[in-house]
């Protein structure tokens, strides 16, 4: 009851404390149409692609916003959320918009900030050891008796929601690594062959989502996982993944599938469509189905036609060497590079190829109960996932590890 109490004066006592800045907000709120084109468009980079200046501003403005409570207002907005915007339709949508918010606040401080992607694909092989964990980008794990973050973007850190607490890791691997996550190879079979929402969602949800959550731990763990900026950056490249599979033919967000949103949504709704309004939000669905309209002003470097400068047209992808010998794939992905040899790099990862083994749907299928136990309890949740795992069929017949990374340039056509 107490424990109650203090948490109500606390999201009060936030509340209040930023009317101003949210009036402000409000007052840009009524000015938009949410299907006009955005002005100007923030893009947002992977984390390591950041350049030194770019990310030394994205660290000054997290520092500003913690100090300012902002990580607790966040943390409090999705724990008091949890279990509307999880395990149904309105994850993506909820956590587009919510991401967003958390950049333009971070835009107030500095018009330049922009949410940097995790795309943690990259390093589901040995989580621990990716660059993003070490002290220039996220910081590691959690030290001493408490699992303190110590180093990183919110070394030291102390956040106050629920209360007041140092910032906590735990990774779940043995000594101190995390347990292996998913290839770019099986999380863009998803992007590239699922049909629905209801599909792409729980496939994108239970499997690279729960990983990371599991696997960083500690608050990530928790309801309140926003408090660490690993979120934003773990939520915006969910967030692309969901942009580019909106641009497949079968995504939805482009053609005749413009509107549509299919599958359960929160509060018992059978079929959650693009005029529902996004929970603890005032907006549509249909608000944020289209990058670069609305308030949705920003797109991601790797995904989009319009380069607007040479540093944004890097990417990852993933080929088998077959496809890597066939150089003219990489012009399609990003033609602006195809102009100019000199930013021509591509970071390929060349994959060799098996066919799916029961181990590997075994792995998928505990990740997925793990985290939907912890989250939702054994109830119907658990059950889904439980049946799922029976039937598991994402019509991959093969699946590919990564054998050697080799950055190649593309020849000037
Ligand atoms: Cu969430």
């Amino acid at each position: 009851m107490k424990y109650q109490l203090i948490t109500q004066y606390l999201v009060l006592a936030i509340a209040s404390f930023f009317t101003l800045v949210e009036s402000q907000q409000d007052n840009n709120q009524q000015s938009y149409t949410a299907n006009q084109q955005c002005d100007s468009i923030t893009v947002r980079k992977e984390i390591r692609a950041t350049s030194q200046q770019e990310w030394a501003m994205i660290r000054q403005v997290v520092t500003q916003m913690m100090r300012d409570g902002w990580f607790d207002w966040y943390g409090s907005i999705h724990n008091n959320n949890f279990n509307f915007v999880h395990g149904n339709s309105m994850f993506f949508p909820f956590h587009r918009r919510f991401v967003r918010d958390f950049e333009m606040t971070g835009q107030r401080y500095n018009p330049s900030f922009f949410v940097p992607y995790w795309d943690s694909a990259q390093d589901w092989q040995n989580p621990a050891g990716s660059a993003v964990l070490k002290s220039n980008y996220l910081g590691g794990n959690g030290r001493g008796s408490n699992n303190c973050v110590m180093d990183g973007i919110q070394g030291g850190a102390t956040y106050n929601y629920p209360n007041r607490k140092c910032l906590r890791r735990v990774f779940n691997g043995q000594n101190g690594s995390i347990q292996t996550w998913f290839s770019p190879t099986y999380i863009n079979n998803f992007v590239n062959t699922d049909k629905t929402m209801a599909d792409f969602r729980s496939h994108i949800e239970f499997s690279i989502h729960g990983a990371v959550h599991l696997g960083l731990a500690g608050d990530m763990m928790e309801d309140w996982s926003p408090v660490d900026f690993a979120f934003m950056t773990h939520h915006a490249n969910l967030d692309r993944l969901w942009a580019i599979w909106q641009q497949q033919p079968n995504g939805n967000g482009s053609g005749t599938l413009a509107d549509v949103m299919d599958g359960p949504g929160p509060n018992g709704i059978q079929n959650l469509r693009v005029n529902n309004i996004i929970t603890a939000y005032s907006d549509t669905i249909q608000t944020v189905m289209t990058l670069g309209t609305g308030l949705m002003c920003y797109r991601y470097d790797a995904i989009s036609q319009r380069s607007s400068g040479p540093d944004d047209c890097i990417f990852d992808h993933v080929v088998d060497k077959d496809t890597m010998r066939n150089k003219d794939i990489y012009k399609n992905l990003c033609p602006e590079n195809s102009k100019n040899s000199r930013r021509a790099l591509k970071i390929v990862e060349v994959a060799q190829c098996v066919p799916v083994t029961s181990q590997y749907e075994t792995t998928y299928c505990s990740y997925a109960l793990e985290y939907s136990l912890k989250h939702y309890g054994s109830g119907d949740t658990a059950q889904i996932v439980n049946k799922h795992c029976e039937q598991f069929n994402y019509g991959m017949t093969q699946y590919c590890f990564p054998v050697a990374n080799v950055t190649i340039s593309v020849p000037d056509s």
